[in-house]
């Protein structure tokens, strides 16, 4: 039998919602305090997924000021007569703030600009009935009997204004965490009302009520929990399965898109990912997962991708090979402070050239490939859909080099520590097992100026590896760890400051390695353990994303560093 790996996207994609439009299938996720906001991928097959763009790709809503967690929530994306709708919430301090509708007639944009809808709570989505009406469903606190409730008002979609009265629909099947992530759907006359349950952590779960008539109503299917890892091992390899949105296929399937997480020792740090899960119908409704019950990593394909297995999207598979780092010898030893540090062996004689190209070959198995990351070299010209920053645009600070390659970055004032805008790029860890390694060029003035590599949780939880000077002007690396808001200085080795110097970070199951050389030698500046940048130990909604950044911490500055290239490759 012919399958796939899951996830179907890695890395940090939370809260996925799906819709189809003919044999196109469209995805979009949590964005956070990212920007652009909400990625919006296009596949044929339900299990290859290609970014087309960002829904919400210039500024607008308010994202400066947010912890990395806020920001842009769980959208629900569908299609109606001819338009695409996306609806989302701006959430602060874990509350939403503004939910709001965007539309397109072209999922790759324009995108109108955000709509703002008088609904509250999170997690909206939309409804399209046989009669044409559309339903916004969404959840709030529960004024009594709580602690959540899901409620419907319907959607004037001439005006994009809710209208009439508030319906409340439902309080949940198991209780005890806020009902959740409602999404509505018709089958053979009734409405499923499909929910999560538990909270997004290790209780997470999918629990559903029925309904003869839109407004409810609702009755609790009893058989919820209909699909749940809360019962589990702990050990198991996926966790925390939940928030669904179902779509069908053209030939009659249906599927369900649910995130879920990959723990190692019950800690994951890639965030929560995109698993594809085969859903049956009963008279009783949806049966999750009908053979396993539950999510695998390794899935039967949906027909319509055995039915067309060359469909348009990305490689078909990633076998990469590894880009080997310079070999690692004796050199120069570093000042390591930080318990959490670790020694690493030092190295001799780095190549300074990139690493081996990047190539990808079909699979000659029978399964489809688990891992559709972006790998490989970037060299920002220009920077592709995976490339992000915090809280609003810097293109006006970080920039495709003039020169046609590389990365300009102009040291903004914001550390990565600030919940302003800083001068950072980021991408997605997408593999626990990477490489990344970037070539940079800078020369800092003052102590207080760095450029470098950034291993980012949030902005209270994160490592960087930075070209600076110390006080007498001396170039350097510095290793600097922050977690729970306090940063400490882990290492720093003497660099020759007149050519790049290259930056690498490898991780694996047990910790992020850092080193660096300027061309004679790779010099190790320790490891920080893996879980240091979990979402577990970090708080939060998000994932582990591998960034570039400069920073003058506050002081006026004229630094400007240039990045020559970034490598990013999973590693065996
Ligand atoms: C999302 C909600 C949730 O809106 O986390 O715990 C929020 N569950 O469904 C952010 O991903």
């Amino acid at each position: 039998m012919p399958t796939f790996r899951n996830p179907v996207l890695p890395g940090c994609h939370p809260d996925p919602s799906v819709c189809r439009v003919g044999e196109d299938f469209y995805l979009v996720t949590s964005s956070f305090a990212y920007h652009p906001g909400i990625p919006l991928f296009h596949s044929r097959d339900l299990v290859r997924w290609t970014q087309l763009t960002h829904v919400l790709d210039r500024p607008g809503l308010p994202l400066d000021g947010l912890d990395t967690s806020d920001g842009i929530w769980a959208p629900t994306i569908r299609h109606h007569d001819g338009t695409f709708y996306v609806v989302s919430t701006l959430a602060r301090n874990r509350r939403g703030e503004l939910t709001f509708v965007v539309t397109a007639d072209d999922p790759a944009g324009p995108w109108s600009d955000p709509v703002p809808l008088e609904a509250e709570g999170i997690d909206p989505s939309l409804f399209f009935d046989d009669d044409g009406r559309c339903w916004l469903t969404a959840c709030r606190d529960a004024p009594e009997d709580g602690p959540g409730e899901l409620w419907m008002r319907e959607l004037d979609l001439d005006r994009l204004k809710l209208v009439g009265p508030t319906h409340v629909l439902w309080r949940g099947a198991v209780r005890g965490a806020w009902v959740e992530a409602p999404h509505l759907y018709k089958r053979d006359g009734v409405y499923h009302l499909i929910a999560a349950e538990g909270g997004t952590e290790s209780n997470h779960s999918v629990t559903a009520a029925r309904a003869g008539a839109v407004t409810g109503p609702y009755v609790t299917d009893p058989r919820s929990p209909l699909l749940t890892h809360r019962h589990r091992d702990p050990g198991e390899p996926i966790q925390n399965v939940g928030h669904v949105d179902l779509v069908d296929t053209p030939d009659g399937e249906t599927w369900a898109v649910a995130l879920g997480v990959r723990p190692i020792e019950g800690t994951h740090t890639l965030g929560r990912e995109v698993f594809l899960v085969p859903v049956t119908w009963s008279a009783r409704g949806p049966v999750f997962a009908p053979e396993s019950g539950g999510v695998r990593l390794s899935e039967r394909l949906p027909s319509i991708a055995s039915e067309h297995p060359v469909s348009s999207g990305p490689p078909v598979t990633s076998e990469l090979p590894v880009a080997s780092g310079p070999p690692v010898a004796s050199g120069s030893p570093i000042a390591s402070g930080s318990p959490i540090a670790s020694e690493l062996p030092v190295a001799p004689e780095p190549p300074l050239a990139p690493g081996p190209p990047i190539t990808s070959q079909p699979s000659n198995t029978s399964e489809w490939p688990d891992d559709s990351g972006t790998t490989g070299r970037t060299s920002f010209d220009p920077p592709g859909l995976e490339w992000h920053s915090l809280r609003g645009p810097v293109g006006d600070r970080v920039r495709p080099s003039s020169s046609g390659t590389g990365l300009t970055i102009d040291l903004g004032p914001e550390p990565l520590s600030s919940t302003g805008v800083p001068s950072f790029v980021a991408r997605r860890q997408q593999h626990v097992r990477f490489h990344a390694r970037a070539r940079i060029a800078f020369a800092a003035t003052h102590p207080s100026e760095e450029a470098g590599l950034a291993v980012f949780q949030n902005q209270d939880h994160h490592a960087t590896l930075a070209l600076t000077v110390d006080a007498d002007g001396r170039p350097q690396v510095v290793l600097t760890v922050r977690e729970a808001g306090t940063s400490t200085r882990l290492a720093s080795a003497p660099v020759t400051g007149d050519e790049a110097v290259l930056l690498a970070v490898e991780a694996d199951e047990t910790g992020y390695a850092f080193r660096c050389s300027d061309g004679t030698q790779w010099i190790s500046l320790g490891t920080i353990e893996r879980s240091l940048f979990s979402s577990e130990r970090a708080g939060g909604f998000v994932g582990v994303r591998l960034g570039l950044y400069g920073t003058s911490n506050g002081r006026p500055s004229e630094g400007r560093a240039h990045v020559h290239w970034f490598d990013y490759d999973p590693a065996c």
